[in-house]
């Protein structure tokens, strides 16, 4: 009788177990995660793309780095399902996103593999960089990696970071996961620097194996990396200055494919072994990859609901009234069709915000900014300045990101930035972090702002109009994530007295 085969990921109860293993093991230990990733996500729901397209490298970093004394931070965290299998919290994925359950992010309170909480972006850098200075200050840890998605790093937290982390010189790893996606395609001028990045390594000598043996070159000493640099002029044709990254202090490597499992391991293992001062390893990845509904969907399976394993087909809630969402991108695109000072921003958040809607109709009027809500902000006063009437239209959560240009580019400014804040109040599966708790709080403390917050979807049109009339100051509405409450719409939006609320019972 032939003994049954134990299926590789079995063999894992955490990352130590990874470190006993062959490189072939871990390709088979990759692909049982991925199968796992899918089938778990089939059954909560929650962030599947961006999940299957750091399986590799989820495997790849915990077989080489020592974690968790080695601290690796994951950018946003939404990305951390083959992370949180792979360390310990496996049979507690059926609780994934669900009250008492496991976090949809990484979470320090959850497990020691968790180094530090994210959920809104671009903070890895500082604190991986907040690490290293804690480890040559003798704290007791290792390495500290950051994973960071091309979107992510669009934001100026990011920057701020590299721009130190390049100063401070220290060793530190720095993983840019480039899918060529946000959570709508991403946009920007530093997206299409790393698409030219990635797209210069699919030809000629730069392809494959050769790509890694560049990475090698890159953390050669400088001499040897000039040669080489001008040995690749050669044989191109093209001039080479250093990255972007370089010239900022880090060493550069890649890109390589982070799929591949071999250069993966092969690259991480060295740069581990040579790095002396920050690297940044730039990783090309697919979102949703190794499931073809999710890699032939719009935003790559971005967050779902629960789906049907074999079809990709996604639980529908049956929804007897529109969601907010929707009444609020309708009734600005009506708005804007009659009014051409009328523009709205959005900072990565076209579909989620509702603000795609009136793309669709006036694609020259709606601004994504990428993850730059603090941009966003002053970008719209600076709109509201010149006499246009911009609607910037941001998470509440997300508008903590830009309080400070709310304060003092907007309200102390009197400049008549109209927001609109969705997701206002308890937001359910995405926790804490994502909750929308303190807009009425830093909004109402501040000079001359209107705070507004629809009781009902009729209400929102309302507000709309009320904030499009309303030129003297700030104003914002709040409304919940969901469906309204299904009360019939208005012809049109009314401008609603401010000051003003409606009783709903005395006492
Ligand atoms: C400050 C902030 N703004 C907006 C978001 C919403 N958000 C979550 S993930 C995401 C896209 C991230 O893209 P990327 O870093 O490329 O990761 P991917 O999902 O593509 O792997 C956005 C905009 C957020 N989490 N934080």
């Amino acid at each position: 009788m032939t003994k049954p085969v134990t299926p590789t990921l079995d063999r894992v109860a955490g990352p130590a177990d990874l470190r006993e293993m062959s490189d072939r093991e871990l390709c088979s230990v990759a692909d049982e995660l991925r199968a796992e990733v899918i089938e778990a996500v089939s059954q909560t729901g929650g962030h599947l793309g961006s999940s299957l397209g750091v399986v590799e490298l989820s495997v790849a970093i915990h077989a080489v780095f020592d974690t968790p004394r080695d601290k690796l931070i994951w950018d946003v965290g939404h990305q951390c399902y083959p992370h949180k299998i792979l360390t310990g919290r496996r049979n507690r994925m059926h609780t994934l996103r669900q009250g008492g359950g496991l976090s949809g992010f990484t979470k320090r309170s959850e497990s020691e593999f968790d180094p530090f909480g994210a959920a809104h972006s671009s903070t890895s850098i500082s604190a991986a960089l907040g690490f290293t200075v804690g480890r040559d200050m003798g704290r007791p840890t290792g390495d500290a990696v950051a994973v960071i998605g091309d979107g992510s790093i669009s934001a100026g937290m990011a920057y701020e970071a590299m721009n130190n982390a390049g100063a401070e010189g220290r060793r530190l790893f720095v993983i840019l996961n480039d899918n060529e996606m946000s959570i709508a395609p991403p946009v920007g001028a530093m997206s299409s620097y790393l698409s030219g990045l990635a797209d210069l390594s699919r030809i000629g000598p730069f392809g494959g194996l050769a790509a890694v043996a560049e990475g090698m070159e890159q953390l050669a000493p400088k001499p040897v990396r000039e040669g080489a640099r001008r040995a690749r002029e050669m044989v191109t044709g093209l001039e080479s200055k250093g990255t972007f990254f370089e010239e900022l202090g880090f060493d550069y490597i890649g890109p390589i494919d982070g799929h591949d499992m071999g250069q993966l391991l092969s690259v991480l293992r060295s740069a581990r072994t040579r790095a002396t001062g920050p690297v940044l390893i730039h990783c090309c990845t697919v979102k949703g990859k190794g499931y073809a509904p999710a890699e032939g969907s719009a935003d790559k399976y971005h967050g779902v609901s629960k789906f049907d394993v074999g079809t990709g087909v996604q639980a529908k809630a049956k929804a007897n009234a529109p969601s907010y969402t929707g009444v609020f991108g309708d009734a600005l695109t009506a708005l804007a069709a009659e009014d051409p000072n009328i523009v709205a921003v959005t900072a990565a958040m076209p579909s989620g915000t509702g603000v795609d809607r009136m793309a669709k109709r006036f694609p020259s009027r709606v601004f994504d900014v990428g993850i730059a809500e603090q941009h966003g902000v002053t970008f719209a006063a600076g709109m509201a300045a010149s006499g246009l009437k911009p609607f910037c239209a941001i998470y509440s959560t997300f508008l903590q990101r830009g309080y400070d240009q709310v304060v003092h580019d907007v309200a102390l400014q009197g400049l008549p930035v109209r927001f609109a804040i969705d997701r206002a109040g308890l937001v359910g599966a995405d926790g804490a972090t994502h909750a929308g708790a303190f807009d009425i709080g830093y909004l109402s403390a501040l000079p001359g702002m209107v705070v507004m917050a629809a009781a009902d979807e009729a209400e929102l049109v309302h507000m709309v109009a009320t904030a499009a009339a309303h030129d003297t100051g700030p104003i914002a509405f709040r409304y919940p994530r969901g469906n309204g409450t299904g009360v019939a719409l208005p012809e049109r939006g009314e401008v609603l007295e401010i000051g003003k609320g409606r009783i709903i019972r005395e006492g």
